[in-house]
This record gives C-alpha cells, structure tokens and sequence, in this order.
C-alpha cells in the first residue's frame, strides 16, 4: 500500500471467540464462519486479544477514545462520550478521511457530526427484524433482517456516497448476535438435528473462587426467560422453570413483524414449543434444552454476520479497492456460550474478557500470521492513526498494533480491566490484571483478591491466593497491578461513585 490506506472496521456486538472457526483451529469448533476464516487466512489473528471493560458501550467507547474508561467517561451503559473526547473517526475525518458508522452504535449520544460524514445507527441494542435507524432526516424503518440492512447501507454509501477523491474509513457495525439472538429466515433449519458439544463447565459450580460468583444472574438454565430468551410462548408444564429476571427488558420483536415474517417464524419454532409444551422436563433434559436452543440460535445469528463479512469483502474485490483497505473485525466484547452455566458477559474470566480480532492488512500481514502478543481494545484508535500517518494524540492510552505486526514484540506488560456496573445480572464491580500466564482479580466490593493460573487453570475453576506456593506469585502480581492502576490514573477509591448496592 503506498497511498494512506482505507479502513473498513467491522465491529459485531457480542460475538464470542469460540464462535469463529478460525480462531478454534486447534480446538472445538461449534460453528463454521467460511468469510470470517477468508479473512483470517488473508491477514492476521491476535489470539490474546482483550477487552478493558467487558459491556457495550464502555468498551466502544475505549475503541473510539483509545482510552480506558475512567478517561473518557464512560464507564457503564449509562454514560455517554463527553463532547471534548477525540475519537479515531474524527481524527481521521480531520486529516482528510470520507467517514461513515452504520449499525449499532449505542452511546446515548448521536455519533457526532464531526467525527462522520455519515452515519446511520440503531437505537439503543435496535431490533433484528424491520430495525429502525436513526439519521440526520430522523427515523427511518427499513423491512428486512438487521445485519442485512446494516450491511446495505455502509456498501451504498461506500458505492455512491462518499467522496471518492479520498480514502475512507467505514464502520459496519453489527446488531448480531446480540440477545435476544434472532436468527435470519435463511437460517431458520441451518443446525436442524445438530448437537452442539457441552463446555466443561457448564456445569460449574463456583467453589474455590470468591463466594459472589453465586451471586450471579446470568445463568442459561435458571436466568434466561422462555419467551424472547428460549422463544417459547408457551412453556406448559414447564413454565415455573423460568421466573422473570431484572435484565430481561421483556419486550419482544414479534410485533415488529410483517404477516409474512411472523408465520414463517412460528413455523421455524412450531417443533421447539411443542417440545416443551407437551413434555414435563426432568432438570437434566431442561438444561440439554436451554442450552442447545441457546446455542442454535446465537449460532445461527453469526451465521448472517459471517455471510454479510463475505459481501463487503466481495465489493471491495469487486470494486477492486481490497489491496489499499485495511479491514478489522472484531466484537465489543467476548460472551459466555455455557461456560460457567452463563449467558453474556461483564466478567474479568477469560470467555467475556476476550476479543475477536483479525486483520486483513495488505502489505503488511503476511495471510495466516497469529500473533501471541497481549493486545487490548485500547490500541486500536492509535494503529489506526499510525496506519494512516496522523498522528497520536498524546492523551491515548493504548499503543499501536504496528509493533506487534512490524516486530512481533509485545506491547504490554500486563492488561488492565476494570467493570464499574455493580449489580447488573448479578455481576460485582472489579478490577484486575492478566498477564500471558496469571490473573489477578479484585473483587473490591468483597475485599478478596483472586490468582488465577491460566496455564494450570485454563478454565479458571480455583484461585490460588491462599496457597502458599503461590506466595510470590501473588506479592509479584499485586505490584503489577499496583503499577498497572499508577500508568492508568485509578484513584485509590473503586467504583462508579463509590456506591454499591446489592446484588
Ligand atoms: C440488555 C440485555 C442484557 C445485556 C445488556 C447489555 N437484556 O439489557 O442481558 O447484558 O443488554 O448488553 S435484554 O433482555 O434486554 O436483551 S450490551 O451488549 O449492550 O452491553
Ligand atoms: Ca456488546
């Protein structure tokens, strides 16, 4: 590449790890994602990627700001972007980029004029089915299935609405495979008859780690609700199974629905209902239930992320722009797909705390590099900024991807993460640090510090902080993280205000 290169981001809202083929190569593989694993054997993968904050909008927030929560405000779903935060986008619409953001966005706050030349975003988490959008002409409602849509929107733009004279930047933001994972038409039987494989630890029962893991509300088979969790409207003998939860906001997307689309959807579930309604479920076969269905519908969502991937790569075959574009795909954050019995996220443990990250970058990457680095959402604003020769404000807090792509050294010591929204699912506010082999965790509201060793303890089932072999590890570990809280300005005092209510 020797002009400034383009920048097509593609970022999916929940989309775990273990959910793309190509980042499972040598592991259990639930789903193929063929456009997805193009991608990979096209560029690189970053195979210790992670997040800062494991919920949605903080972790946007830190992509765009390059900064840790605490910096850019941020710290919870309810916050939005102070106005004086310079995100990549803008500083790139400042330097001379065509900018635009389709699909979620989700950061209370419009996108800002000054950052996109053009933008259209869902409100809110938006809606699978006819999702509405927002723009600068005020809502608009468009037939059709959301991930379809978003895509539509960033390929016209990319076709007929940006100024050609420049490079661009487009952000393809996906709604999928977000609760309550809502599958496309097209996708309705794609694992009919299909058994997904258990985790080992669906089954957890959170012995040998702090006692507020019990604590918790997120479990598939105990928190989830029948009908837009389990798409079940009528559990029959088995409804006292499922109470209602406070995270499920309960509203449903059926009404959303044209004629058409409803009857094509009872139809696809008509055999699930009829499953539960006629039959009195033992616990052990509710469980095989709730689990498999959870994962044939989020499974099936990523199946139309993953195809949607594969048309915005065709058109810039097509357009012939896919040697000076770099493309990025990533999720917000990682997510639970029954590890630990859970649903969802916001924990430090490995499942929510990673990120997908593949980098298609001609010139750059060689096709099939994994790179091993510790890498986190903070770098991305800064490699963006390098890769497109504008300069890092001093105020960002990550480091540029370009070391690790240009030398394979590492850029971190060790990572930071904090998650501020206690309460929420039964999830603590805590903080911690993870290095390539241990975890330090604190769950501050408990006065307890969890350590972890990941390569003993991969699926993170028992802290080690008592165990006196673990002695200097953990004196070791607890100056990181000292120093880890120093370089990123944590105050002594945790927390969102210092308030925290019950779980
Ligand atoms: C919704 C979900 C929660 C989820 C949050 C945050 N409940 O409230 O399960 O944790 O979004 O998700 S739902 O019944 O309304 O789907 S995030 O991706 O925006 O962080
Ligand atoms: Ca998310």
């Amino acid at each position: 590449m020797s002009k400034r290169p383009n920048i097509l981001f593609i970022l999916s809202d929940d989309h775990a790890v273990q959910a793309i083929s190509a980042l499972n190569r040598d592991g259990v593989q639930l789903n193929q994602t063929p456009h997805l694993d193009r991608l990979a054997d096209e560029g690189g993968t970053f195979r210790n990627s992670f997040c800062n904050n494991s919920i949605c909008t903080p972790s946007r927030a830190s992509i765009l700001t390059g900064k840790h929560s605490l910096q850019n405000g941020v710290l919870t779903l309810q916050d939005a972007i102070a106005k004086d935060q310079m995100t990549f986008a803008g500083l790139l619409k400042n330097a001379g980029y065509a900018t635009a953001l389709v699909g979620k966005w989700h950061l209370n706050n419009k996108p800002k004029d000054e950052d996109f030349d053009f933008w259209e975003v869902v409100p809110g988490q938006g809606s699978y089915y006819n999702p509405d959008y927002m723009t600068r002409q005020g809502m608009v409602r468009r037939e059709g299935y959301v991930s379809d849509i978003t895509t539509d929107r960033i390929l016209a733009w990319l076709e007929n609405g940006r100024d050609k004279e420049k490079p661009f930047l487009a952000c393809l933001q996906f709604k999928a495979p977000h609760r309550p994972w809502m599958p496309a038409p097209r996708f309705y039987s794609l694992f009919d008859g299909h058994r997904f494989p258990e985790p080992e630890t669906l089954h957890d029962d959170y012995s040998n780690r702090c006692e507020i893991l019990k604590q918790n509300r997120m479990e598939i088979a105990k928190h989830m609700n029948w009908n837009s969790d389990l798409k079940v409207r009528d559990a029959g003998p088995n409804n006292h199974r499922l109470g209602n939860v406070p995270e499920t906001h309960g509203e449903y997307e059926y009404d959303r629905m044209t004629p058409e689309q409803l009857a094509a959807w009872n139809v696809a579930y008509a055999e699930r209902e009829a499953y539960v309604k006629n039959n009195v479920l033992t616990d052990e076969e509710f469980e095989d239930f709730a689990y498999q269905s959870y994962l044939k519908d989020y499974l099936s969502c990523v199946a139309a992320v993953d195809d949607n991937v594969g048309r915005a790569l065709q058109y810039l075959d097509d357009r012939g722009l896919a040697e000076d574009t770099i493309v990025v795909y990533c999720a917000d954050q990682g997510f639970y797909l029954g590890e630990h019995r859970w649903f969802d996220k916001r924990w430090i443990f490995e499942e929510s705390m990673r990120m997908p990250l593949i980098v298609r970058w001609p010139g750059k990457i060689e096709g099939g590099t994994v790179y091993e680095p510790l890498v986190q959402n903070i770098d991305y604003a800064p490699t963006f900024l390098e890769a497109c020769g504008v300069e890092i404000p001093g105020d960002m807090q990550g480091t540029s991807l370009l070391r690790v792509v240009e030398e394979g050294t590492e850029i971190h010591d060790e990572l930071y993460y904090h998650y501020y929204m206690h309460g929420d699912h039964g999830v603590p506010a805590h903080d911690g640090i993870r290095t390539h082999r241990y975890k330090l965790i604190h769950f501050y509201t408990e006065k307890e510090f969890n350590l972890i060793d990941l390569e003993r303890d991969p699926q993170e089932l028992k802290s080690l902080h008592k165990d006196p072999a673990y002695e200097d590890v953990l004196s070791n570990m607890m100056a990181r993280y000292e120093k880890a809280r120093e370089i990123y300005h944590i105050p002594e005092e945790n927390g969102p205000k210092g308030r925290f209510p019950q779980l």
